[in-house]
């Protein structure tokens, strides 16, 4: 993406909590990931999980880079990555990957900012920044994320017993919304007789961060050998400033035999550079 594409889509995160690349997914990626999403789910019987965070008539798939190849082109897209860079810093990490596929009859889900557990007084500098590929259409009826623009500039976070305003994320198939995680949003109802609505959250955090899922445990070894080593580094297989997660002195790469994000604690320029700053 040119970097004044990328100025303008950081600068509307930064004014108003989000932004909407459109077309941002190329047709056959869109296509592959739509019908494998399905795939999976059909195979794994996957079935609503009851309750009001993950739905009463959605399905969700969880740490999806261990259920297929193709995932692995998500977190790393020219379309997206770029911004998400700028709103955190490239040292950032993934933080989950989930497939939501809002069914009907679904009721809405308690709005919420992506980084809720976070301790941080609010207002605060992006956490988290969030993208929610549209893998269908999104409309107002089939369960569209809805969100209050500029909440993350709020001092609180949304009361789970209070009604707020909020706008529908209409958006055609192939367009990403990306947010700062402390916008409050949540997934919509669905009011349609027969119109699923799949989204993926492809969520990133700060590289000092606890993700919200655990890659170190659910993507098994032998997909990482296969994987661009810009996803490795996003997994936390390399270091962040250098210094943060290393096991005994090295990065996880390194302890997993990897050659790619492997390096020496307190080594590297990353970490003179973080005694410096
Ligand atoms: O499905 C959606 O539109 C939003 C889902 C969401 O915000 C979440 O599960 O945290």
């Amino acid at each position: 993406m040119e970097p004044e594409r990328v100025d303008h889509h950081v600068f509307e995160i930064a004014e108003q909590g989000f932004t909407f690349v459109e077309d941002a997914i190329e047709p056959p990626l869109l296509d592959e990931l739509r019908e494998t999403i399905r795939k999976v789910a059909r195979e794994r019987a996957t079935a609503p999980r009851n309750n009001p965070a993950e739905g009463f008539a959605t399905h969700r798939n969880y740490n999806l880079l261990a259920k297929d190849d193709v995932f692995q082109r998500m977190p790393i897209h020219p379309n997206v990555l770029p911004i998400v860079e700028r709103v955190l810093d490239p040292g950032c990490l993934l933080s989950g990957m989930t497939a939501i596929d809002i069914g009907p009859g679904e009721r809405p889900q308690p709005l919420h900012p992506d980084d809720i557990t976070s301790t941080v007084p609010r207002p605060h500098p992006p956490l988290m920044c969030v993208s929610m590929w549209a893998l269908t259409d999104f409309t107002d009826e089939n369960g569209a994320t809805r969100f209050v623009p500029g909440s993350h500039k709020n001092d609180h976070a949304p009361d789970f017993n209070t009604q707020y305003e909020t706008l529908p994320a209409e958006m055609k198939a192939g367009t990403v919304m990306i947010f700062d995680g402390a916008l409050w949003h949540g997934g919509g109802s669905n009011s349609s007789d027969d119109d699923w609505r799949l989204g993926v959250n492809v969520q990133y955090c700060q590289g000092w961060m606890r993700t919200q899922q655990n890659h170190y445990l659910g993507v098994p070894r032998e997909r990482l050998a296969g994987m661009p080593e810009r996803l490795l580094e996003l997994l936390g297989m390399n270091l962040y400033k250098g210094i943060m997660g290393h096991v005994d002195g090295q990065s996880p790469g390194a302890v997993l035999g990897e050659t790619r994000a492997s390096e020496t604690a307190y080594s590297g320029e990353r970490a003179q550079n973080s005694f410096t700053d």
